[in-house]
């Protein structure tokens, strides 16, 4: 057993540390049970991510856990401790990886698209008190609010936009003025929102569009004393990688700069990550083969692999593929294939893309970035100088692809992988080729650019990458940013 003596108020303080309040009925169960307290604290913590107060049916769902891991694994509580420590240094918390199952048939999107709207209007079910669009024409009252799919969005006039929304029972017609209109105009068609308005004949007046959205002060409250770097789009085997700047790259990341400064951040980070991009492929566009130095996909991956052998062992390497890689072009895309992965050393964990790491308690979105092309283009606002601007509207939208049909071409699997449902403290995505860091609600935002320079191609459709640009955040702290190419 372990002996406590800790009070209620320890415990609130525990919780408070993390960013969560906490029931008192939580504290009761927490005090009560003979598990260790900070393991519960952390645990529940992992659990309830996002929420805004931790309630006593989570802290029993962590009991319950922690007694059935404890007796599948015969060990006391002060094991279990250890075991959740050990447990929690890198834990992969959602990957498509090894559980695709959908083969693209018709009922594959029925079920794909369902899971979507069941998964974002439960989040959205907080916020709006949703009515049956059916049910619309016979109620009595003056406001409204439902939660749908949007169909479609059609300009009226400079001041005016239709909505149709969509739910299960039907669909409606929103009108949308003013302010609102702009916003409407931002829709994407297929996101799931929520409209509160007044009613008017069969249709909707909106007084306000609803997004899933992340919570205001959605994360960013853990803090940590190591440092976590992010790079993409390495581009192993094309003409035009970057061999000096990498170099640079791997010189300074092993402590090795010659620099004091540098050294002492390189000598903080303990986490890489890798979001995609990894090799330049074979075939990926028309006439690839002129802009290729290694024109084999596996001499492109020994390269690869023999690339980062080269980075100290003791630092984690977190790697999944993008459009470029060895894999399904659909997302949500596994994990590189064992005949590639096992080229690399074993302090490269390979998972899908996307995927949620978690890292000693740090909550990683990786997401390639495929759709961020699509929202780029569709919303004038933005631009690829900006990616992490780009990258919000994933978040407020709760959806990492959220237009469905343009270039970024989706598996429908019977759970959509492509929802946030929970939210992270860090996004990490690339494939635009341009660098970015911010901050949304708490949420640590990063596009990690590219070891490519400009390519033909890019040339010719005016893209200008940003290559050699590094992110390092110490979550809860500083922000770096490295440049090695100029
Ligand atoms: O994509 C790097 C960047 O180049 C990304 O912003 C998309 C853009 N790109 C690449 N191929 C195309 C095509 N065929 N049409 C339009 N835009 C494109 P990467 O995934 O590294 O190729
Ligand atoms: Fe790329
Ligand atoms: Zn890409």
């Amino acid at each position: 057993m372990v002996i406590k003596n800790i009070d209620t108020k320890t415990v609130v303080a525990k919780f408070a540390v993390n960013g969560y309040n906490v029931h008192p009925d939580a504290v009761r169960l927490i005090l009560s049970s003979s598990f260790d307290v900070d393991v519960l604290v952390r645990e529940t913590c992992a659990k309830c991510n996002g929420a805004f107060i931790v309630t006593p049916e989570e802290v029993s769902e962590v009991i319950k856990e922690l007694q059935s891991r404890m007796r599948g694994e015969e060990i006391n509580p002060v094991n279990i401790r250890r075991t959740a420590e050990r447990r929690e240094e890198i834990r992969v918390l959602k990957d498509v990886t090894g559980r695709s199952a959908c083969r693209g048939t018709v009922e594959d999107f029925v079920a794909y698209f369902n899971s979507r709207f069941e998964k974002l209007s439960r989040i959205l079910r907080n916020r709006v008190k949703a009515i049956p669009v059916a049910s619309i024409s016979k109620i009595k009252a003056e406001t409204v609010e439902i939660i749908g799919f949007v169909n479609s969005v059609r300009e009226l006039n400079e001041n005016r936009a239709m909505i149709e929304v969509e739910d299960r029972t039907g669909r409606v017609r929103v009108y949308a003025e003013g302010k609102i209109k702009e916003q409407a105009m931002e829709l994407f068609g297929d996101e799931v929102i929520g409209i509160t308005g007044r009613i008017a004949g069969r249709s909707i007046i909106a007084d306000r569009i609803v997004f899933p959205d992340i919570p205001l002060n959605g994360n960013g409250k853990v803090r940590r004393d190591f440092s976590i770097v992010f790079i993409s789009d390495i581009h192993f085997g094309s003409n035009t990688f970057l061999h000096e700047s990498w170099k640079k790259f791997v010189s300074w990341i092993n402590c090795e700069s010659g620099n004091r400064k540098l050294d002492e951040i390189a000598e903080s980070v303990k986490y890489l990550f890798v979001a995609g991009d990894v090799v330049d492929g074979i075939g990926v566009y028309p006439d690839q083969e002129k802009e290729l130095e290694i024109d084999n996909i596996n001499a492109q991956y020994e390269f690869a692999a023999e690339q980062f052998d080269r980075i100290r062992k003791d630092l984690k390497i977190i790697l999944s593929p993008g459009n470029h890689d060895a894999v399904r072009q659909a997302e949500p895309q596994p994990a590189l294939p064992k005949e590639f992965s096992s080229l690399f050393s074993s302090n490269v964990i390979h998972v899908g893309n996307p995927s949620y790491i978690d890292v000693e308690g740090v909550k990683v979105l990786m997401y390639h970035g495929r759709s961020l092309d699509d929202i780029i283009s569709r919303v004038s606002r933005l631009s690829y100088e900006k990616p992490h601007d780009a990258m919000v509207e994933l978040l407020k939208r709760r959806h990492l692809a959220p237009l469905y049909g343009e270039r970024s071409p989706i598996a429908p699997e019977k759970d959509d992988y492509l929802v946030v449902d929970d939210v992270p403290d860090i996004v990490h995505s690339g494939h635009v080729h341009t660098y970015g860091t911010g901050f949304y609600r708490g949420v640590f935002l990063v596009n990690s650019s590219t070891w490519q320079s400009q390519t033909e191609f890019q040339k010719k459709v005016n893209l200008n990458p940003m290559p050699g640009n590094v992110a390092i955040y110490q979550p809860g702290g500083n922000v770096y940013r490295l440049k090695f190419y100029s």
